[in-house]
Order: C-alpha cells, then sequence, then structure tokens
C-alpha cells in the first residue's frame, strides 16, 4: 500500500483497538486508493484520507426500558455520524445482539462512499443498539424505541441527520421511533426519518429498493455482458427485508431462487421460492425459515452447513457482514457462479472477495449493490421536502437509473484507473473522490 495511505491505517488501527469490521472496511477502501492518492496530491496534502476516517461526531447512550414482566432492562445505544460534506448525515439503524461501536462504525465508514455513488445530497452515518427484537412482543419493541429516541432525538433533524432502518428495523420500528420524535419536538417533520409508513410520509418502493436495486445491478452486470437474468438459478443468503425484495425482482425478471436462509438455517426449494409463502412466514408471521420448508411440499430445511454449498449462477448474500467466507467462495466457484453481489453490507470476507476475483467470478461489492435502498431514502426525502407523493412506477423508474448510473461510474473509474471490470476499485474510487473533493472545498473543518 502507498506510503500515505499505510499511515491513515495504522493511525485507525491505533485509534480504534478491537474494532475488527471497522478496521476490515477502511482497508478494503484504502487498498484501492493507491493510483487516486497518486494522481491527486492535493488529498494527501489536506490530510483527507485521515479526516475521513475519524467519524466527526460518536455518541453512545444508555437506553433503559421496561419488559412485559415489570422488569427494566439496559441496552446500549449508538450513533456515529460520520461524514457531512456531502449532506445531512444519512444511514440506517440496526438492532441485534452484536451491534457494537466497531459495527456501527465499519457501517458507517461504508455508508459515506455508498451515499456518494447515488448522486444524491447525502452524508453517511449509521446508529443502532445491542437490544435483540427477537421474540419481544409489540408494547416491548414500542417501549425500547421510545427510549431509544429520547435520547437520539437531540442529535438528529432534516438538515442534521436522518436514520432509517437496517437489521431488525423496519416499519414497525420507524413507526414507533417517529411517533416519539414527534411527541418530544412537537412537529411533523416528515424527512427527519426514512422508511415511514405510505400513509404517513414513506416513499413507495423504499421497502423494496434495496432488494430491487440490487437486482437491477446485477441485471446491468449481466447486460454489459451480452446475458440476462432469464432462467438463472440464483442462491440467496438472509430472509428479512432485502433478501424477501431481492427474490421478488429476481422472479419478475425471470430467474429461479433455489435457496434462501436466516441465522437457523437455510432452505432449498429447487421449484423456486414461492415468495407469498416467504411472506406470510417472514413479515407477517414473523417465524422463523424452517416453517416454510414445514409448509411447501418440495422445499427442505437445513440447519447446519452453508446456504453458499446450493449450486447456483448468481449469488446474492443479503443477510450480515463476514456471512460469506473463502470456504463458501471455493465452493461457489467449483458449482460455476457467475456473478455475486453484495445485498447486505460486507458480508464478503476479504479472502472471499480476493477467490472470486482471481475465479474471475463478476463481484459487486455492497456500497454500489446495495445502494437502492439509501438512494430511495433521498427520494422519499425530496418528496417530504416538497410535500409530494409520487406513484410507485416513476419511483421505481427513479431507482432504476441510479442503480444504472452507479453501476456505469464504477466501470468508467475501474477503466481510468487502469482496472478494468474491477467494481470494488470503481465504486470505492467514484465514492472517495466526490467526498473528498466536497471536503477539500469546505476547508479544514
Ligand atoms: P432484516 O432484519 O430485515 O433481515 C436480516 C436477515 O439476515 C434475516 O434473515 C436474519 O436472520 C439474517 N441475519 C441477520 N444477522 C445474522 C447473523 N448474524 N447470522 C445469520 N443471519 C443473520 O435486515 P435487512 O434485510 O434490512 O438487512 C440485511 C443486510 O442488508 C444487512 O447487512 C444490512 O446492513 C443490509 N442493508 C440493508 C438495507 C435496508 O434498506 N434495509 C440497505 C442496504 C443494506 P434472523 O432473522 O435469523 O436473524
Ligand atoms: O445500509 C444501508 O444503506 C441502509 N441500511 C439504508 C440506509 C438509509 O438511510 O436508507
Amino acid at each position: 500500500m502507498d506510503e500515505k495511505l499505510q499511515h491513515a491505517y495504522d493511525e485507525v488501527l491505533r485509534r480504534n483497538p478491537g474494532e475488527s469490521e471497522f478496521h476490515q472496511a477502511v482497508l478494503e477502501v484504502l487498498d484501492t486508493l493507491g493510483p487516486v492518492v497518486a494522481k491527486h496530491p492535493e488529498y494527501a496534502d489536506a490530510a483527507i484520507i485521515e479526516r475521513i476516517c475519524e467519524p466527526e461526531r460518536q455518541i453512545i447512550f444508555r437506553v433503559p426500558w421496561v419488559d412485559d414482566q415489570g422488569q427494566t432492562r439496559i441496552n446500549r445505544g449508538f450513533r456515529v455520524e460520520f461524514n457531512s460534506a456531502l449532506g445531512p448525515y444519512k444511514g440506517g439503524l440496526r438492532f441485534h445482539p452484536s451491534v457494537y461501536l466497531g459495527i456501527v462504525k465499519f457501517l458507517g465508514f461504508e455508508q459515506i462512499f455508498k451515499n456518494a455513488l447515488t448522486g444524491l445530497p447525502i452524508g453517511g452515518g449509521k446508529g443502532g443498539s445491542d437490544f435483540d427484537p427477537k421474540g419481544r412482543s409489540d408494547a416491548e419493541i414500542m417501549r425500547f424505541c421510545q427510549s431509544f429516541m429520547t435520547e437520539l432525538y437531540r442529535h438528529i433533524g432534516e438538515y442534521t441527520d436522518v436514520p432509517a432502518g437496517d437489521i431488525g428495523v423496519g416499519g414497525r420500528e420507524i413507526g414507533y421511533l417517529f411517533g416519539q420524535y414527534k411527541r418530544i419536538t412537537n412537529r411533523y417533520e416528515s424527512g427527519v426519518l426514512t422508511g415511514k409508513g405510505l400513509g404517513w410520509g414513506g416513499s413507495r418502493v423504499r421497502t423494496e429498493a434495496t432488494g430491487y436495486g440490487t437486482v437491477f445491478f446485477v441485471d446491468e452486470i449481466l447486460r454489459s455482458r451480452g446475458d440476462d437474468l432469464e432462467g438463472k438459478k440464483v442462491a440467496v443468503s438472509g430472509s428479512g427485508n432485502v433478501a424477501i425484495y431481492a427474490i421478488e425482482k429476481l422472479q419478475q425478471l425471470g430467474a429461479v431462487v433455489v435457496a434462501c436462509s436466516d441465522s437457523g438455517g437455510y432452505v432449498v426449494d429447487e421449484a423456486g421460492i414461492d415468495l407469498a409463502l416467504l411472506k406470510d412466514v417472514k413479515e407477517a408471521r414473523r417465524q422463523r425459515i424452517s416453517h416454510y420448508a414445514d409448509e411447501r411440499s418440495g422445499a427442505t430445511f437445513v440447519d447446519d452447513g452453508s446456504v453458499w454449498s446450493v449450486p447456483c449462477e448468481i449469488a446474492l448474500p443479503c443477510a450480515t457482514q463476514n456471512e460469506l467466507d473463502d470456504t463458501d467462495a471455493g465452493a461457489l466457484i467449483r458449482n460455476g457462479v457467475q456473478v455475486v453481489a453484495e445485498g447486505a453490507n460486507m458480508p464478503c470476507t476479504p479472502e472471499a472477495v480476493r477467490a472470486f476475483a482471481d475465479a474471475g467470478v463478476a463481484f459487486a461489492p455492497g456500497k454500489a449493490a446495495n445502494a437502492g435502498g439509501v438512494a430511495t431514502s433521498a427520494l422519499e426525502m425530496q418528496q417530504n421536502a416538497s410535500r409530494d407523493s409520487w406513484g410507485f412506477e416513476h419511483t421505481e423508474q427513479r431507482l432504476a437509473e441510479i442503480m444504472r448510473n452507479i453501476h456505469r461510474s464504477c466501470l468508467t473509474a475501474a477503466d481510468e484507473y487502469g482496472q478494468p471490470g474491477n467494481y470494488v476499485a470503481g465504486a470505492n474510487i467514484v465514492g472517495f473522490t466526490q467526498v473528498a473533493d466536497a471536503m477539500l472545498a469546505l476547508g479544514v473543518i
């Protein structure tokens, strides 16, 4: 690695001990920026790399709440406001027991470049809590969200910081969070959160956007190679928001989705996933994926092993970070995978990414492939600011156009910097240079 980049990375390690996911996300970006700092010495001169790796603000707070048995519980809340050079901080909230500062920072760091790639005026941030929503009643979820917002409200706002959903945070949670924000501030400030319900300020297509966008990106990759999705066999991991709507769009475009999963195991359904049943099990009933196999003849549930052992031509990891390692990559490559696109954030380990590159598999990193979610959040902010509400078709077209632009700009930058076809380098270079140029213009702040 270039000496200046190495110095910046060493500083990240020294200042953020034990935050391995954050280290991984930073290294993945810095590793590809050598040609950029060589061509643009002004970035290093103004310490842009060091500045971009240090969050503008990190907020950690106590979240006390009372469970259904009357017992007081304590969780930890986070909001990392990473970079606001391009717009208000923007990024989701994750509720999962694994959440700690290193996870929030990795997600916030990725979000800076992803948001820049959308071409829309949004900075990067992320938040969440180590709260585990699994098995909690609706009333418990509501009390937790209200307590979380009782601290968070003072840090956010439509011009300051605009949270949304991520793992464990969907429409229900955004509703409770917005209700508490409105109550405390006495303001109907729609633009303070995205992912709202359609009846109270939400945008059409936001629910579908991340999954749809990932599939639009895959479609662009295939088209650039004179191919398409018709009849392609696909494996998807996860069965949450991103996975479900990726499956929906894949099926609309003629692909056959043969597997999906949750943290308890995976299902194989060679006839193609029954989407109505999947939605009923996961969205309406909030049950485990094993119930899908119980109710669908011909489908099998596997509770040990990896969903990536299922033969497929396209693999979409849509669950969580580091869920696909080099062993999984090896299995996918042996089975003839052609395209891997990250619906989740950083689901592939660095070793897996290297294996795909060595094998000539087209690999789309999350900050490009899953940017459709946050892009549609920015479209929700536009609708809120103009007190407007767009139709489904118009909004979906805007999303498709944004994904096409991201795909094109990644390929163009990869070419320009001598790495044709390398979406990882392309995405990092485009995202980084946009933010770096804005930071240069804004001075040392
Ligand atoms: P959901 O909470 O809706 O679904 C998450 C899915 O991933 C569930 O099936 C869950 O299984 C599985 N999962 C989560 N953690 C683990 C784990 N540690 N091990 C195995 N499986 C796990 O979240 P989303 O679909 O919204 O998010 C999925 C990914 O997409 C995340 O990486 C998120 O950061 C990313 N993303 C989300 C966007 C959005 O708009 N929602 C936008 C861009 C990226 P189980 O229920 O068993 O825990
Ligand atoms: O990782 C992500 O891009 C998200 N969870 C969506 C963020 C957003 O603000 O819509």
